[in-house]
């Protein structure tokens, strides 16, 4: 079978599934939490669902809860460009490809240049509460680099929390100054638990001061990534799991993959597209290898839901990245900018500011909590389909369909809604006038779609939209997503209930291949 062609079907994933975990085969197909229950999506999860201490930690980190997401801001800084291992998906000219957007080379700083940075990141984005090194090599491949940073930035800043990344190589070497530093959460990339799937997607890495290629080389990445997994757990530290999803080389071995890091401990488990395009210059862009689309990337996920606790919310970021997940606001914090910038780093304007964020969460909470629970109680129609949504923050549709760079795409059924990934698009309003080229590439990124939640859309888009089988919906503008999906759910399903609109499945749609950022939109 062709590694560029073949993918797993959702059959076989749910067969896979049963021979994992021992479960009895279930009838029916219905996907996602509906088939494995709402407790699935981890990222999801509130205080009711873990002890005090872990919800503290988690609370106002953007990628280890969903909710924060919408309200809470992360930021990296480049200070880490080595990297021991080699990822077929990884070019080094340019930035890590697994935790940021190929193709943009980022400026690298050094720890002190890194400090000022966040320092006034931190004082013009209140809501900005985690720093995380993530490349744009491994953050554990420059450890003093890395540690530097850290520790330079809790002298001054205590109030922000901090995040590392890793391939995992080097993690059993650097717990202790991990837990010695404070830093509460470590993502480690695991593409695999079998050294013949690891030999397809690492040709070599760096060990013992030589380098190993082969199932060597897999076996030994794989056995430091799991005692790096279990000293973290052990130590208290959340341990986030991010696998890139390769197209018949790890598909229908991510649900091993998931098993075995819940079975150590881990917090959430971050299924990602493959990101692999030939001007990538990588190994799988040159050879053809392709990502998984939309459904494939979803069934996968949904596959795995029951083991370890899922994260769909992932932006793939920049190893500069700052802003909200799925905003780029680097732009504004070159290193020319910064320079010029002066540091007011004001704890306690930060702490007021974080409380109004907070306020608008449990308002967004509340609302979700009573949609959900209205929508539960109009169950009895087997229906299932997916929306987009455009937004910009605070949880509400409140983003122009010509100004969205991304869609959030959720699921809704008799149980809810539930959030189950995003898809970037590039702008269709281009300065004042609508981008007609760009319609298509924004309908296939959300193909699978029956209507698209926006506060406003042109006449033009919306036609096409219509045409394309794709309800635009200004209904509810400014209201909070998950009340608003709602509401329009029970309206479509009355006028399916009515015989005035006809039901008709979707099909797929398109991950988008490298993304949009301002960069790329300034070029
Ligand atoms: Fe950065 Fe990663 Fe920390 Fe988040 S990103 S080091 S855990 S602060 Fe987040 Fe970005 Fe996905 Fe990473 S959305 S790529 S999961
Ligand atoms: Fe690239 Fe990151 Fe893999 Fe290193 S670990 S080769 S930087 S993707």
């Amino acid at each position: 079978m062709s590694a560029t062609t073949a993918f797993v079907s959702l059959g076989d994933l749910r067969q896979r599934r049963r021979a994992v975990s021992g479960e009895a085969p279930v009838s029916g197909g219905r996907s996602s939490s509906a088939a494995a229950g709402r407790s699935g999506c981890g990222s999801a999860q509130g205080p009711q669902d873990m002890a005090p201490e872990v919800w503290e930690k988690v609370r106002n980190h953007p990628c280890y809860s969903e909710e924060a997401h919408h309200h809470y801001a992360r930021m990296h800084v480049a200070v880490a460009p080595a990297c021991n291992i080699q990822c077929n998906y990884c070019n080094r000219k340019y930035d890590c490809s697994n935790e940021s957007r190929p193709g943009v080379v980022s400026t690298r700083l050094t720890p002190e240049q890194a400090v000022k940075k966040v320092l006034v990141v931190a004082s013009a984005i209140p809501q900005m509460t985690v720093l995380g090194v993530a490349g744009p090599g491994d953050a554990l491949a420059n450890a003093g680099k890395t540690f530097e940073t850290f520790r330079r930035l809790r002298a001054q800043a205590p109030d922000i929390q901090l995040c590392l990344s890793t391939n995992g190589l080097a993690l059993p070497d650097h717990v202790d100054e991990i837990c010695a530093l404070g830093v509460d959460h470590v993502t480690i990339t695991i593409n695999m638990v079998d050294p013949a799937v690891g030999e397809k997607i690492y040709p070599w890495i760096f060990w013992d001061h030589r380098r190993v290629t082969g199932r060597e080389a897999a076996r030994i990445l794989h056995e430091r990534q799991m005692l790096g997994l279990e000293m973290l757990t052990a130590r208290g530290v959340l341990a986030k799991i991010n696998s890139v999803l390769i197209p018949g080389v790890n598909d229908d071995h991510m649900i091993e993959v998931n098993r075995a890091v819940k079975a150590r401990g881990a917090f959430l488990h971050n299924i990602m597209p493959l990101i692999s395009e030939p001007e990538h210059g990588t190994f799988f862009g040159l050879t053809g290898q392709r990502g998984p689309s939309a459904q494939e990337l979803k069934a996968v996920q949904d596959a795995c839901m029951g083991g370890a606790n899922l994260m769909r919310h992932c932006r793939q970021c920049r190893a500069d990245a700052v802003g909200l997940l799925g905003e780029d606001r680097s732009e504004e914090f070159t290193p020319e900018r910064v320079a010029q910038m002066e540091v007011v780093y004001d704890l306690e304007r930060r702490r007021t500011y974080q409380q109004e964020v907070e306020a608008q969460r449990q308002a967004h909470h509340a609302a979700t909590v009573s949609a959900q629970a209205g929508g539960a109680k109009d169950a009895g129609q087997e229906l299932q389909v997916l929306v987009a949504v455009a937004t910009k923050g605070h949880g509400k549709v409140n983003q122009h369909f010509g100004h969205a760079s991304e869609f959030q795409v959720y699921e809704l059924d008799a149980a809810g809604a539930r959030f189950v990934g995003h898809r970037r698009v590039d702008h269709y309003c281009q300065g004042g006038w609508g981008e007609d080229e760009q319609l298509p590439s924004i309908v296939q990124a959300i193909n699978d779609c029956h209507a698209v939640l926006v506060a406003k859309v042109g006449a033009c888009p919306r036609d096409e939209l219509r045409a394309a089988g794709i309800e635009p919906v200004e209904a509810y503008a400014h209201d909070f997503i998950e009340q608003a999906a709602l509401a329009w759910f029970a309206d479509y399903r009355g006028r399916v209930a009515r015989g005035e609109t006809v039901h008709q499945p979707r099909g797929d749609a398109r991950i988008r291949q490298g993304a949009f950022t301002n960069r790329a939109q300034a070029a």
